[in-house]
Formats: structure tokens, C-alpha cells, sequence
């Protein structure tokens, strides 16, 4: 049950769900800041204002990863604390934040992992069209610039992108996720201009320094159609479009420099963002590939109305929505409701080393699950937890000996936090934080995952 020699253990996080200080040392507001503060679009009325106030208490956080012995450390960085109007004026105050934790990590022999973006788009530039408009793929290349050269003597492993589906059609497509968008035509163009902006960071980082490991993160899964349908059902349909957009509009133009023919075929709202020489910069070659797994998609046919077109649902519906409804869950279901199916891993990464021979070295960069448990005499016994990460890392471990190239794992997450809509309903940490008082505590999980790292191994079931 162990991992490959110098197989890389860490846990991950992102700004918004943590920093707090939200207007802090001359950080701008972001869409998430925005959307927080509407009424009604976060459970509870929840703000990351403060979060778990990683911002004043970084230092005491990574003592703590380096009590659990992690050797790697993901985290995001705020655009808005940085380059608080999108473009333009740098805030000095923002990078040195991120100097002394980036230093702090390093005094513990944490290797930073950065990730540019992790959905926290400064609101000026939102107010300027965000990502829907052409030029949001320069200015975040501009910013990945300013913080790659900030940081590149100490970080070596860089995303640009967390996750760009999330983006696009959670922001974009219906709307749940900021900037509140539902508009499958601006979810498309999102889409096109995130992937243009990852290339662009890519060649700017790169002419920066070539020691630099460049990646992107994205969430992948299978998909797929349970129960019986009739061939003609245009759940069939459904579920291939669910998947183009989940997995193919990113391997395929990131990997093979093109957008999947199904995507295509849906006319202007893919192609009228494409213009000559996009793929060629979207595909520029990368090092690594993030992937972050939770679990499988299932879909089982509903009744559709005899004229239901797939590729053209009614109204503002996103292809891919006729004719399907979400299957169960299954598994040891999570308070999110969401499934557990540790083989979806595995088969994911098989799937994707049999189709790419082009498909970089693989990190996952996010797995992980919320599950709510209470603090009893000071522990946290959170054995659903456990028993998540013994069964995904146990699938892993399948993926790598059937010749996957998997060079790490990022357990998601460290810390409870804001988890988006959701607000801090979802606890997703190893390390549950009281939201009242922040004090934080180790659950078993943690204790379990620190015995993996020290082992390089999964105890036996
Ligand atoms: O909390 C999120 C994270 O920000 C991105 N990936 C999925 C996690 C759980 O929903």
C-alpha cells in the first residue's frame, strides 16, 4: 500500500474561503465579496469577511500543517489584494502578505503551491464585462506576471486556474456562483476567454523563467447515464453534451488544440469567441495538470416533452439539461448530499492516460468531502472522513500502479471554511475551526492523513 518514493502529500485552500480581512492593506473588493453582501445569495447571509482569519493567523496555520507533517501547501492568491482595481497600480502591502507566508512555509520545508485563480475576480473588472469580455484574458496574464515575478524565486509549482468550469457555468451558465450570471452565451464566452487567459499566463511565466512547473487545475469526472432509456432519448444526447462541457471543453483544447465537435456543433455560442490563433495559445504546453475529484456524475433519464432538443433547451437552460435528472447518491452520502465513488478516480485517470499521450504529469490537487462533526473533549471523530480518504487514496494507489503518473496528493481541505453558496454549512476541513472563537482543532482525519504522509502509505483495511 505505498506511494511512489518522493510522492508529494499536502492539503489545499484558497483565499476567499479563508483570508477574511476582506478590506484590508488596500485589498480592492472582488465579485465574491460582491455577491456575499447581496441578500439572498449565500446561505445564512454568510461572508467571507472574516473566514477563518487566515490572513492574521498564517503563522500559527502553518505551524500547524507542519505539525501534521505536510510537505506541500496549495493555496491562492487574491488577485484584488494585489492588484486591488484588476490592472494597473500594485499594492505593496498585498504581495508582502503572501511574502511572509510563502517564507513561512519555507522555514518548515512546505513547498508553496500557488494557484493565480481561485474564482475571486476583482469587481472592477467584473464591472467591465469579467471574464465574458475578450480582453479579461490579458488582464489576468498581466496579473499572473506581476505575482510570478514576485514569487518565482521561492514558488516552482503554478496553476493558473482553479477549476474554470466552476467559473464559467456555476458564475455564468445558472448563475449560483459569482458574478450570479444565468446566460449560457456569456457561460461559453467565459469558458473560452479562462482558457485563453490560462495560455496567455503560460507563455508570460514562461518568458519570465523556464524553472517554473506551469500547470492548471481543472474538476473532472465521468459521467454517466443510469437506468434504461430508448435509444432515441434525448438523455443519450444530455449526458455526451454534460460531458463536453465538464471534461473535453478543457482536456481537448488544452491537449489537442481544438474544442470537441459536439461543443462545436452547437454553432455561435461556442464559435463566435474562437478567433485565429486562440488554440494555438490554450494549448501551449504545460508541466503538470491538476485534478480535483469528488465524485462521479450519474444521470437518470427523465420525461421529456416529445420536442425536446438537447442541444437547444428552452429558455436560458444550459445544453445538455433535457431529458436527464440527477441520479441518488450513493455511497456514504455527504451533508452536501453529494456521492462517495472512490473507483470514479481511478477510472478517470485510466481513462485520461489511455486518450492522452500528450497528458502531463498528474498532481490531485483537490479530493476530499464535508461531513459535520461536533468537538467532544477536544476530538473530532470524524470517521466518515477516514474512511473517504483510506478508499479515494486506496483508488489512487490503483490509478498509479496501472501506470498513471500521479506525483501528489492535496487533501481538500485544511481548514474548515466558506464553502461559496454554501456558506459554512459544508464543512470540508481536516482541522475543524470554530467560526466564533477560530480556535482550531485537528480532527482524526488529520491524525490518519499525518500517518499516511510518515508512512508514504495507506495502512491496511
Ligand atoms: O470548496 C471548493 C473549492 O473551492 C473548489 N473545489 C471544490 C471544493 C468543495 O466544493
Amino acid at each position: 500500500m505505498s506511494f511512489p518514493k518522493d510522492f508529494l502529500w499536502g492539503s489545499a485552500t484558497s483565499s476567499y474561503q479563508i483570508e477574511g480581512a476582506w478590506q484590508e492593506d488596500g485589498k480592492g473588493p472582488n465579485i465574491w465579496d460582491v455577491f456575499s453582501h447581496t441578500p439572498g445569495k449565500v446561505l445564512n447571509g454568510d461572508t467571507g469577511d472574516v473566514a477563518i482569519d487566515h490572513y492574521h493567523r498564517y503563522r500559527d496555520d502553518v505551524s500547524l500543517m507542519a505539525d501534521l507533517g505536510l510537505q506541500a501547501y496549495r493555496f491562492s492568491f487574491s488577485w484584488a489584494r494585489i492588484i486591488p482595481d484588476g490592472t494597473g497600480a500594485i499594492e505593496k502591502r498585498g504581495l508582502d502578505f503572501y511574502d511572509r507566508l510563502i517564507d513561512a512555509l519555507l522555514e518548515k520545508n512546505i513547498h508553496p503551491m500557488a494557484t493565480l485563480y481561485h474564482w475571486d475576480l476583482p469587481a472592477v473588472l467584473q464591472d467591465k464585462g469579467g471574464w465574458t469580455h475578450r480582453d479579461s484574458a490579458s488582464w489576468f496574464a498581466d496579473y499572473s506576471a506581476v505575482v510570478h515575478d514576485a514569487f518565482s524565486d521561492r514558488v516552482k509549482m503554478w496553476a493558473t486556474l482553479n477549476e474554470p468550469w466552476v467559473s464559467a457555468f456555476l458564475g455564468h451558465g445558472i448563475g449560483i456562483h459569482a458574478p450570479g450570471i444565468k446566460d449560457p452565451v456569456a457561460a461559453f464566452a467565459a469558458a473560452h476567454h479562462l482558457l485563453l487567459g490560462h495560455g496567455k499566463a503560460v507563455q508570460a511565466m514562461r518568458a519570465q523563467s523556464s524553472d517554473s512547473q506551469l500547470g492548471i487545475v481543472l474538476n473532472l469526472a465521468p459521467v454517466y447515464l443510469e437506468g434504461d432509456a430508448p435509444d432515441d432519448h434525448p438523455a443519450h444526447t444530455s449526458v455526451a453534451l454534460h460531458d463536453a462541457i465538464l471534461n473535453g471543453l478543457w482536456t481537448e483544447p488544452l491537449l489537442r488544440s481544438h474544442y470537441p465537435d459536439l461543443l462545436l456543433q452547437l454553432g455561435d455560442v461556442v464559435t463566435g469567441n474562437i478567433k485565429d490563433g486562440d488554440l494555438g495559445i490554450i494549448s501551449e504546453p504545460i508541466d503538470w495538470m491538476g485534478i480535483n475529484y469528488y465524485q462521479d456524475i450519474r444521470f437518470v433519464p427523465s420525461d421529456v416533452t416529445p420536442s425536446a432538443d438537447p442541444m437547444n433547451p428552452p429558455g436560458t437552460d444550459l445544453p445538455g439539461t433535457v431529458g436527464v435528472e440527477p441520479a441518488p447518491a450513493i455511497g456514504n452520502v455527504t451533508s452536501f448530499g453529494w456521492s462517495t465513488t472512490p473507483d470514479g478516480l481511478r477510472a478517470l485517470l485510466v481513462t485520461l492516460d489511455g486518450e492522452y499521450d500528450n497528458l502531463p504529469p498528474i498532481f490531485i490537487t483537490e479530493n476530499g468531502c464535508a461531513y459535520d462533526y461536533p468537538v467532544e473533549d477536544g476530538v473530532v471523530n470524524d470517521t466518515l472522513r477516514v474512511t473517504y480518504m483510506h478508499e479515494h487514496l486506496t483508488a489512487l494507489l490503483e490509478a498509479i500502479k496501472e501506470g498513471v503518473d500521479v506525483r501528489g496528493y492535496m487533501h481538500w481541505s485544511l481548514f474548515d471554511n466558506f464553502e461559496w453558496a454554501e456558506g459554512y454549512r459544508q464543512r470540508f476541513g481536516m482541522v475543524h475551526v470554530d467560526f466564533d472563537t477560530q480556535v482550531r482543532t485537528p480532527k482524526q482525519s488529520a491524525l490518519f492523513y499525518a500517518r499516511v504522509i510518515a508512512d508514504n502509505g495507506l495502512p491496511s483495511a
